[in-house]
């Protein structure tokens, strides 16, 4: 009979703040849903937070607090392999060498540098330009396949195949397996509360937009019933014309698993504090369980301990692997231990 070896996926979440919504539905929830399918690494990357500034106790808290989310919303720790990137120096000897095969234009052209260097002042961090060829890094080291990742992230993993194809090109076409990206269909992206034309992010400067995992049934509440809708009082779904309202069904969908248009037909003749009001519940339900699970995790730092150790030991024997292939290729002298 004939073994038929599961994909491998690979993905991560920057700790750069308490998780949001936006996080959750456009990533982890996700990776819950198809762990079963593929050979699993999930990681909080550490070491692309600090392309931002962080506060040295609140990245090691946001670090714990992602990890234990993960675990909380189903990820599980005896079949994926969960780690922290900064614990496997095996991503940073890899990224040395995609720098070098990286160019300059290309990294320019990134929306995410753009963005975020247009917000630093003169003092633009190198990290935060080289940071997809960590990421890319981070992707190839475990020949992963398939990346689960927000439209947001696409580009970056775009980049992540042309290094590899170009890598593959020098030094042999299997040095590097060529990844995808994998964007889910329904709540690939949550737009911010106050501003529903732009991402729910964790960083926001105005947290009234976002819902953070840690928020108490209070918060997601009044964050909810103050959210921004549109004008008029129809219930329809059109992110130009309605992004506010969109919003709010686009994240039903997301959590029930109905499909948009099951949504707005639930909603026909009724008004926009019906859907705001029952949007907040839909939330706090499937939240809670979950910031229970999280909070009973932080407070066992021991198991999160052994998942963790167990999980960096996983992902090295994959890491290594790949590690000692490419510095075979590009001609780094290396002994046998
Ligand atoms: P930051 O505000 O620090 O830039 P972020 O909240 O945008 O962070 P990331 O760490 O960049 O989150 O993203 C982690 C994962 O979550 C990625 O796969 C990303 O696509 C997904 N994600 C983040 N925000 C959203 C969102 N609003 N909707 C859907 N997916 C999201
Ligand atoms: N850049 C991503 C986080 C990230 C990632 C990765 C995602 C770092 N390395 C590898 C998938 C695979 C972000 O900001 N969301």
């Amino acid at each position: 009979m004939a073994v038929t070896q599961k994909k491998t996926i690979l993905s991560g979440i920057q700790p750069t703040n308490r998780l949001t919504l936006g996080n959750y539905l456009g990533a982890i929830k996700n990776w819950v849903k198809i762990q079963s399918d593929y050979t699993c690494f999930f990681m909080a990357v550490d070491q692309h937070a600090i392309t931002t500034r962080q506060k040295p106790e609140e990245l090691r808290e946001n670090t714990w607090f992602a990890i234990a989310s993960y675990i909380a919303a189903g990820i599980d720790p005896a079949t994926c392999s969960l780690f922290i990137q900064s614990q496997m120096p095996q991503h940073t000897q890899l990224a040395w060498i995609l720098y070098c095969n990286g160019y300059m234009g290309e990294l320019n052209r990134m929306t995410q540098f753009k963005d975020k260097s247009s917000k630093t002042g003169a003092n633009i961090p190198v990290g935060l330009f080289t940071y997809p060829l960590l990421m890319a890094a981070d992707i190839l080291l475990y020949d992963a396949q398939l990346v689960p990742v927000g439209e947001d992230q696409k580009q970056h993993v775009e980049l992540t195949r042309d290094v590899a194809q170009r890598v593959n090109g020098i030094y042999g076409e299997d040095a590097f397996v060529v990844p995808e990206a994998f964007i889910p269909k329904v709540g690939a992206r949550v737009m911010d509360l106050q501003t529903p034309t732009a991402k729910m992010s964790k960083s926001a400067v105005n947290e009234s937009g976002s819902i953070f995992l840690a928020d108490s049934a209070d918060q997601i509440e009044k964050k909810f019933k103050r959210a921004v809708t549109d004008s008029g009082s129809d219930i329809t779904f059109d992110f130009n014309e309605k992004p506010g309202v969109s919003n709010l069904i686009s994240i039903q969908a997301a959590i029930t698993g109905e499909t948009i248009d099951a949504v707005v037909q639930r909603y026909q003749g009724k008004q926009y504090g019906h859907l705001k009001v029952e949007t907040a519940e839909i939330v706090r339900g499937e939240l809670l369980p979950i910031q229970l699970k999280t909070r009973e995790l932080l407070a066992d730092r021991g198991e999160l301990i052994r998942i963790l150790r167990l999980g960096a030991e996983q992902a090295a024997v994959v890491a290594d692997r790949t590690l000692k292939r490419i510095y075979d290729r590009v001609g780094f002298v290396r002994f046998e231990s």
